[in-house]
């Protein structure tokens, strides 16, 4: 595939401008939009499929699998099962992440000329956005780029006078956070209970109404028109360590510009915080962040240097997740942090499964126990298994094992902090023994 030359560094966000209406098809056109799906159309679907899978993209949802290896497991050929179906998830919900709503607003286009790429890829039928109900704005703005698009000819019959069809539903969920697990929101879309399902059969064999289904992260399919665009080498030479493109980064907590930057893949950890985020407030230290969402194990100052890259998070014992960076400073009570993150899990499990069901509402108490400074020893020891006990492998989905990484490595780097609840019987960073509002 021949590739055009003008490859931009910072390809998901150089369609946000100042005007408001920077979302809109004419905007995202003028700025080199849908040529992506143009040049795809020139080839066929495989090598389409080739250039991504060359292109080391891996998805951005927060699992990090290679979306070229999750598209080619689609069956593909005269005899493979129809209607297949290509999924956004937007059900963007991780605690800490709100890097989606950002493209969702700002650039609904990219995402449905990257839906409609994918679905040409891989001879699928019918898209959905499964979108996060409450995200009003994105709502309103891929309904309108929906219609802009069915207007001219970019979905529908024959797209841009291809023999290729495709339709794009949007689907606003009712909002749940295992819904952002793609059976769960199979399960969701299909009008059942969002409850995970047994993998294997993974749904790219059979999904959406036992047909082959992709589900990917906003961020991902917002990679493919550029990648179609620019090439596989270029999206390559983006990153700065050994993962691919770039990452939509985000800090929040007491930094002085909270915020999101799209930044190369592998940029360290110190430079996003420091640099991009300004550092810490005046007066405030940081303890420790979560590097990628709430769902993710804690890291240290002494981590700084570790680029964001999934393999390299990985090897420091937490993930990049979401690469939504939450910061810890050193007036927050740790175990009321980890406290508010395990309340969000527990009330957002799907009750399926035991550890989760039963592990997630038990830490719960015994942090409240802890934080309203009537915990003991003892309890610490029962918090540590009931990590184990929500260990992948003991769970049907990575709700659990994600929901305890804040607070089994809590349990390891600021155990001195449980200890002084324990010992001194009140909460060493509140003035009162226990505040309502965590
Ligand atoms: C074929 C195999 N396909 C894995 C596919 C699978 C899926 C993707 C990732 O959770 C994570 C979680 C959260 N054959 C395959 C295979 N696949 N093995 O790869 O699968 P998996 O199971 O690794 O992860 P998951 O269940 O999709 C996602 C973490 O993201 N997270 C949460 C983010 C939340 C949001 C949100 O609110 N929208 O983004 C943050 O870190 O903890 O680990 O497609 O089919 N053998």
């Amino acid at each position: 595939m021949s590739h055009s030359v003008h490859a931009p560094n910072n390809p998901l966000t150089r369609f946000i401008t100042q005007d408001e209406n920077c979302w809109q098809l004419n905007q995202y056109q003028m700025q080199g939009g849908y040529d992506g799906l143009k040049r795809a159309l020139t080839v066929s679907g495989p090598a389409v499929l080739d250039e991504i899978k060359e292109s080391n993209l891996r998805g951005r949802g927060g699992a990090g699998f290679p979306t070229g290896l999750k598209w080619s497991f689609v069956p593909q050929g005269d005899d493979a099962p129809h209607p297949k179906y290509m999924i956004v998830n937007a059900d963007e919900m991780e605690p800490g992440a709100y890097k989606d709503r950002l493209l969702l607003e700002k650039t609904p286009h990219q995402i449905i000329e990257g839906l409609i790429i994918g679905g040409y890829t891989l001879d699928a039928d019918i898209g959905y956005i499964f979108i996060r109900g409450d995200y009003y704005t994105a709502i309103k703005h891929i309904e309108i780029a929906l219609k802009e698009c069915y207007d001219n000819n970019l979905l529908g019959k024959n797209i841009l006078g291809s023999a290729f069809n495709f339709e794009i539903h949007i689907h606003t969920s009712a909002g749940r956070y295992i819904c952002g697990e793609e059976t769960a929101l199979i399960n969701s879309l299909e009008g059942k209970r969002a409850n995970p399902r047994a993998k294997p059969p993974f749904p790219q064999v059979a999904g959406l109404w036992g047909k082959p289904t992709i589900v990917n992260n906003v961020e991902t399919y917002c990679n493919l028109p550029h990648i179609i665009n620019f090439g596989a080498s270029w999206f390559k030479s983006l990153g700065r360590f050994k993962d691919a493109g770039t990452k939509i980064f985000g800090v929040s907590g007491r930094v002085k510009t909270p915020g999101l930057w799209e930044l190369p893949m592998g940029t360290p950890i110190g430079e996003i915080i420091d640099n991009y985020a300004g550092g810490m407030c005046d007066g405030y230290k940081l303890k420790g962040f979560l590097p990628g969402g709430g769902s993710t194990d804690f890291l240290l100052e002494k981590h700084f240097d570790t680029p964001m890259d999934y393999d390299e998070i990985g090897k420091q014992k937490s993930r990049m997740g979401t690469g939504t960076i939450i910061i810890l400073d050193d007036k927050y009570c740790p175990v009321a942090m980890v406290l508010n993150l395990v309340k969000f899990f527990a009330q957002e499990s799907c009750g399926w499964c035991t550890p989760c069901r039963e592990g997630l509402p038990w830490a719960q108490v015994l942090l409240e126990k802890i934080e309203q400074g009537k915990g003991e020893l003892s309890d610490i020891k029962q918090l540590e298994d009931l990590c184990k006990f929500a260990a992948p492998g003991n769970t049907f989905c990575a709700l659990a094992p994600g929901a305890v990484e804040p607070l089994q490595s809590a349990l390891i780097y600021f155990r001195d902090d449980f200890e002084l609840h324990i010992s001194q019987k009140s909460c060493p960073y509140c003035s009162e023994a226990y505040s309502e509002d965590i």
